[in-house]
């Protein structure tokens, strides 16, 4: 499995060639012998050139998308093949901003988790419940939802990370309470187990406004393996910070 902590960077749409190249390049040097698992996603038109400036370095890139066919009439959109080309070795899959933005179903999550995994790449995929599911209840009936329709039985455990991003933390400066974060980090293992027995050792991250802050207490919780960081990934320091504190 991979080694812990596990703290990738969800750059978004962040970054013209030369800031990803400076980030890229200020992480490279800091990160000399990291004994866990770094990772940056950034945008795809520079992913090629950030995977040029991580080689050779322990930190991976990949893309914050791909489509679930491998070529085709499909405009503007990048399939998991032309991530790997790029230079990528993982890829995000079901983030909220591309389900709530962008009308992404289980279903087509479940066949993008496929495809990735069928190039070989890393599949971190994104569960989370919206603030309206959180208040009604239903946060444990959506993330059941989210594993048993995203994931097919035919998952590899080996090349998956499961991210729990609640939606109303995201980009927010929110978090859920500690005690919060650890019980639906339990919960997503038992569910993530229950739906693919190998998955015993599948990283569980959290996601939503971590901060240099916050990720100590966070990370330190059972259960959770790492952290996706978006806002506070694009500062190299804080980054860095934030991998170091778990
Ligand atoms: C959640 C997270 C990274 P942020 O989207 O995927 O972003 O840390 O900015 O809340």
């Amino acid at each position: 499995g991979l080694a812990r902590p596990v703290v990738f960077g969800n750059w978004k749409m962040h970054g013209l060639r030369a800031d990803s190249l400076a980030l890229a390049g200020s992480l490279v040097e800091r990160a000399v012998r990291p004994t866990g698992t770094l990772g940056v996603f950034p945008p795809a038109t520079v992913l090629r050139d950030v995977a040029r400036r991580l080689e050779g370095s322990r930190i991976l890139a990949g893309a914050q998308d791909c489509h679930p066919e491998a070529s085709g009439a499909f405009t503007g959109s990048i399939s998991a093949s032309m991530v790997k080309d790029a230079g990528g070795t993982a890829v995000l899959v079901g983030h909220s901003e591309r389900r709530h933005g962008l009308g992404e179903d289980d279903a087509v999550i479940r066949r993008k988790v496929l495809a990735a995994q069928g190039e070989g790449l890393l599949v971190v995929l994104c569960v989370g419940e919206t603030e309206a599911e959180w208040q009604a209840g239903e946060r444990e009936a959506r993330l059941r939802r989210q594993i048993h329709e995203g994931l097919a039985e035919t998952v590899d455990a080996a090349l998956l990370v499961l991210a729990y991003e609640p939606v109303w933390a995201i980009g927010t400066g929110r978090t859920p309470s500690l005690e919060d974060i650890a019980g639906t980090h339990a919960f997503l293992r038992r569910e993530l187990v229950g739906r693919l027995p190998a998955a015993q050792d599948v990283p569980l991250l959290y996601g939503g406004s971590v901060k240099p802050g916050n990720a100590a207490d966070i990370m330190a919780l059972p259960d959770v393996d790492g952290a996706l960081v978006g806002g506070a990934s694009l500062d190299a320091a804080g980054f860095w910070s934030i991998y170091q504190a778990g």
